[in-house]
């Protein structure tokens, strides 16, 4: 209870996009956990405690969920969200940081900084161009194609963007799409008779490319 405080505080205080500069060490990226704690320790037990050199960076539902950053930068160029991007088209990091954030996420937007906040949350890719509305989610979900994810870094100077929420056809816990300018990372194990999901995460040290981990390689 003393860290929700703590976490509601501190967060009130933030922008809506986090700046963090990895110059020694690293970050590992997180997604969504569904709160299975398992899943979490085992992340811990991978990757070490949280220092000032192993930084993680938790992209998943959280119980403070309505007071969290939108997004945040890593080293300036690649960026980290939860859902995807804005069917918007052209939406600037400026935009983002503009955005009326310690709110409820709008359930039916109809005006550009509710569509930019609701797509930050849930909109998912697709492979093809253009954005449309995700037939698997309902609901007014969002889908964004490559030339949309192409067009964002290139007017926001980025890299690429990582995104969670959700889960990768390959059902290993990483997806990586767009010309490789999208990742999605999914950190919430699960196995039933049809399927079994690995968790993964990402994580980058500075002059290295990043690096995927699945649950297996342990
Ligand atoms: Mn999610």
């Amino acid at each position: 209870m003393q860290l929700l405080l703590w976490a509601r505080q501190h967060f009130s205080n933030v922008g809506n996009i986090v700046d963090i500069s990895i110059a020694q060490g690293r970050v590992v990226v997180v997604g969504d956990t569904h709160g299975q704690l398992a899943d979490f320790c085992w992340l811990l037990r991978s990757h070490g405690p949280p220092t000032l050199e192993n930084v993680y960076l938790i992209n998943g539902d959280v119980d403070v969920f309505n007071l969290l950053p939108l997004a945040t930068r890593v080293n300036s160029e690649v960026l980290v969200l939860h859902g995807g991007l804005s069917r918007t088209n052209s939406a600037t990091l400026a935009q983002i940081s503009a955005i009326d954030r310690r709110r409820p996420i709008p359930v039916a937007p109809v005006n550009a900084e509710d569509m930019l906040f609701f797509d930050l949350m849930w909109a998912d890719p697709r492979a093809v161009d253009g954005v449309g509305l995700s037939a698997v989610r309902g609901a007014g979900c969002a889908t964004f194609g490559p030339d949309i994810t192409r067009r964002f870094c290139e007017i926001n100077r980025l890299r690429m963007v990582i995104r969670s929420h959700e889960v990768p056809k390959s059902l290993s816990g990483v997806q990586v799409q767009h010309a490789g300018r999208l990742v999605t990372i999914f950190s919430a194990s699960s196995s039933n008779l049809d399927t079994t999901l690995t968790s993964s995460t990402i994580s980058w040290s500075p002059g290295t490319a990043h690096r995927s981990m699945e649950e297996d390689d342990t």
